[in-house]
């Protein structure tokens, strides 16, 4: 069972986004476990201080080594296998790849920042890897811990129902998806593709190829350095792109 502590100062933003739907269900089926930890409580004194000022001035609060020491040295003895995680802007990109990389792991531990982050020495000597899910500033790291969370759990086999799988997802073979219709056939006057109502399988796989292709193209065209082209693909991209150079005339 894939084990998720959280050491955040606001454990319960996690109550609801994580007890709904597939990561509830999942969570019931043991299949994953999130253990939320109040960082305050492994803070001292009477007002538990968990931050304090700046060495060298500056505006905002620093988050206090100690206690996060403190909690990492008690949750690691229970999970001595887990690994840190910290999420923060300086981070590594969070991706597809990376979300199935850490599926692999026995146990994660998240590190939720507030104010203006943590001590550095936090990063030196307690963190393993740092994540960031977009270059935009957060109020916390609690949000990013939940997108990883999910995005985590959908590769632990048995949590996503045997109706969609992590293979069809966009990014799986790093394009975009492909576009999805169901009924009714017509809405508002626009119409399904035809090749969907074909019944001809082949059809409709080339078709869904092409889509993810074009799509990639036009919305993510970076992608298309990295993402995994047969000779097929790579034809049909010659034919997007002479068409748009038509199109641009
Ligand atoms: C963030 C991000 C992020 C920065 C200061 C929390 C905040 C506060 N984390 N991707 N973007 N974190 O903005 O991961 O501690």
């Amino acid at each position: 069972m894939m084990t998720f502590d959280v050491l955040t100062l606001f454990p319960g933003m996690f109550s609801s986004p994580l007890q709904e739907s597939i990561l509830g269900r999942a969570s019931q089926q043991q299949l994953l476990q999130v253990r939320l930890h109040n960082l305050r409580d492994w803070a001292e004194g009477k007002h538990q201080t968990t931050d304090d000022t700046p060495y060298g001035g500056g505006d905002g609060m620093v988050m206090k080594p100690e206690p996060i020491a403190r909690a990492i040295a008690e949750l690691k003895a229970r999970a001595p296998r887990s690994k840190v995680l910290l999420m923060t802007p300086q981070g590594i990109p969070f991706s597809h790849q990376k979300a199935c990389n850490l599926a692999q792991e026995e146990g994660l531990i998240f590190l939720c920042g507030r104010y203006e982050g943590f001590d550095e020495r936090v990063r030196q000597a307690l963190v393993d890897e740092e994540y960031s899910i977009g270059d935009y500033v957060l109020t916390g790291g609690e949000l990013p811990a939940m997108v990883m969370i999910d995005a985590i759990s959908r590769f632990i086999p048995g949590v996503l129902g045997c109706s969609d799988s992590v293979e069809a997802d966009s990014f799986s073979d790093g394009l975009l998806e492909y576009p999805q219709y169901t009924r009714p056939a017509v809405f508002e006057g626009m119409a399904v593709p035809e090749v969907l109502l074909s019944g001809d399988h082949g059809k409709i796989a080339r078709w869904r190829r092409e889509q993810q292709l074009l799509r990639t193209c036009q919305k993510r065209p970076d992608l298309l350095e990295t993402a995994e082209l047969d000779n097929e693909d790579k034809k049909i991209l010659e034919q997007l792109q002479s068409k748009a150079l038509e199109s641009d005339k």
